[in-house]
């Protein structure tokens, strides 16, 4: 992109800072969002530094800006089983793996970003035939820690069945080492996975990977209910969201 934009004669020029932007007080300013980093003329996707509304530090994410409008910062992707996601409380919360690719953004900057504004969710799947669909939601938020990252969902459209695959509102999340689901059994535990768990319920995105031709009969696989089944494991998930009013 180009290495500086605006107040060329002014001041506020940020030689091969692209996230930075003037804003009209001539201070550089970092985008909160990639929807916000879409306004400003970044087109390509990939990884930009963005500072998300009361977030304290600049992080890393991945930015699509191709599909469905662009703008759509990246929370989920599962594509090829790289990173393990049998993880702790501690490791949802703050994020793991690689931007570039497999990674979770973080349960705490899920719910800096899903307070400041209302967002929509998106959700692209593929199975191992070359089908694929997308799950829309056109609000998407959770709760606090202290309410367990609770899930906040409403207006499912879509092409992956006829019904959204998320827990009905209010599913708090649980990790293998917190179990804070519906179920007299511990589902992250048996899942494998930290998600929105309720007992056990109708999706898990974060669940094992299993590869090609040995993707059926698991029922701690990448599932998505309403379209292939529970015990069908998807060959890649791809989970983003941006403001609904971007
Ligand atoms: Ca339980």
């Amino acid at each position: 992109s180009f290495p500086f934009t605006g107040f060329l004669f002014g001041t506020c020029i940020k030689v091969s800072r692209p996230f930075l932007w003037c804003n009209s007080a001539g201070n550089a300013t970092v985008a909160r969002d990639c929807a916000e980093l879409l306004r400003r003329g970044h087109h390509i996707s990939g990884v930009y530094s963005i500072k998300p509304t009361n977030h304290s530090s600049l992080i890393k994410v991945f930015c699509e800006m191709q599909a469905d409008g662009g703008g759509w910062t990246y929370m989920l992707r599962r594509q090829d089983g790289s990173v393990n996601f049998s993880r702790s409380w501690d490791d949802y919360k703050m994020g793991f793996g690689q931007i570039e690719g497999e990674h979770w953004l973080g349960n705490e900057v899920i719910r800096k970003i899903t307070s400041s504004s209302p967002q929509r969710l998106r959700i692209f799947l593929q199975d191992w035939d070359g089908a694929e669909g997308t799950a829309n939601y056109n609000r998407f938020s959770i709760g606090p820690e202290e309410q367990h990252y609770r899930l906040r969902v409403a207006g499912y459209t879509g092409s992956l069945g006829n019904h959204g695959s998320l827990p009905a509102p209010d599913a708090p999340f649980s990790t293998p080492d917190q179990d804070n689901d519906d179920c007299r059994c511990h589902c992250a535990q048996l899942s494998s996975a930290g998600w929105w768990f309720e007992a056990c319920g109708p999706s898990n995105l974060n669940g094992h990977y299993y590869p090609r031709d040995n993707h059926l009969g698991h029922f701690d696989g990448v599932k998505w209910h309403y379209w292939k089944g529970s015990s069908y494991s998807l060959r890649s998930a791809h989970v983003m969201l941006k403001p609904l009013h971007p």
